[in-house]
């Protein structure tokens, strides 16, 4: 698959035919393109979709309810998040566009109020929020809500970490390289809970034991690293507990922090 300054892939079967398609995001050009996969691990490209500019980060969800994935790419030069709803034969609508805050750089999605209809997160860097959009559940979000003193979040991923069935970020930070747990409300608001642990200078692979409840865990075999960037979740011990992993950009480590709420 070729295309210009491509950042990001994110994956979906967007003309339904039960094979996974991807849809690359472009910083140079502004757009997105989708491959269409046979199935057998080859792709054909199909049509690209002028979407903003210096997208650095797409996610996938359906976001108007009608059973087809739709794609947001995030635009890291102007503040905004598009949406592209997909017509379920591997077609998209021209943009949507929605205000986020300075220099987005990574987009989550998940329902964080509980009303059924899919939301979206972004990690400003280029300030100090997380904006959180609430989505209607047609093509439209209502303004962002903005979760502030955050030091330049970088990235931010959802799970379920302290395991109310309510769910909750995680945000890493470039300024100054920590981990920071916003545990959702469920009406759409977060409460910043802790900074984890703050990664300076090192390099070595971390190893963080959650302490229960979606707080500070407990650290038991330290580490750091620099530069913290992408989160990763996922249950890496088996035990049904969302633990997570972050790449450390600056000093090419990898960390892996184990959930143990009860
Ligand atoms: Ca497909
Ligand atoms: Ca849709
Ligand atoms: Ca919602
Ligand atoms: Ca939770």
């Amino acid at each position: 698959m070729s295309s210009n300054s491509p950042r990001t892939v994110a994956v979906g079967d967007f003309n339904q035919d039960n094979q996974a398609d991807a849809v690359v995001a472009n910083y140079g050009d502004g757009n997105v393109i989708v491959f269409f996969g046979y199935g057998d691990g080859s792709f054909v490209s199909g049509a690209s979709y002028a979407a903003g500019s210096c997208l650095v980060r797409v996610a996938v969800g359906d976001f108007n309810e009608d059973n087809r994935l739709d794609i947001v790419p995030l635009n890291y030069s102007n503040g905004t998040v598009s949406v592209l709803l997909g017509f379920g034969n591997g077609n998209f609508s021209s943009p949507n566009n929605f205000s986020v805050g300075n220099y987005p750089y990574t987009v989550a999605t998940g329902n964080f109020n509980q009303d059924g209809m899919l939301d979206l997160a972004t990690a400003n860097c280029g300030g100090d929020g997380v904006s959180i959009l609430l989505g209607y559940g047609n093509d439209q979000f209502a303004s962002q809500m903005s979760i502030t003193s955050l030091n330049g979040p970088y990235s931010v991923v959802v799970a379920d970490f302290s395991r109310d069935s309510l769910l909750d970020l995680v945000v890493t930070t470039l300024a100054d390289s920590s981990i920071i747990v916003l545990l959702g409300q469920g009406n759409g608001s977060f409460v910043k809970n802790s900074i984890v642990i703050p990664h300076y200078y090192a390099n070595a692979i971390s190893v963080l034991v959650g302490s229960g409840n979606g707080t500070v865990g407990r650290l038991v075999s330290l580490t750091s690293g620099y530069t913290p960037t992408i989160a990763i979740v996922g249950g890496v011990n088996l035990d049904n507990r969302i633990d997570f992993a972050v790449a450390n950009y600056g000093s090419s480590t990898v960390g892996i922090y184990l959930n143990t709420c009860a």
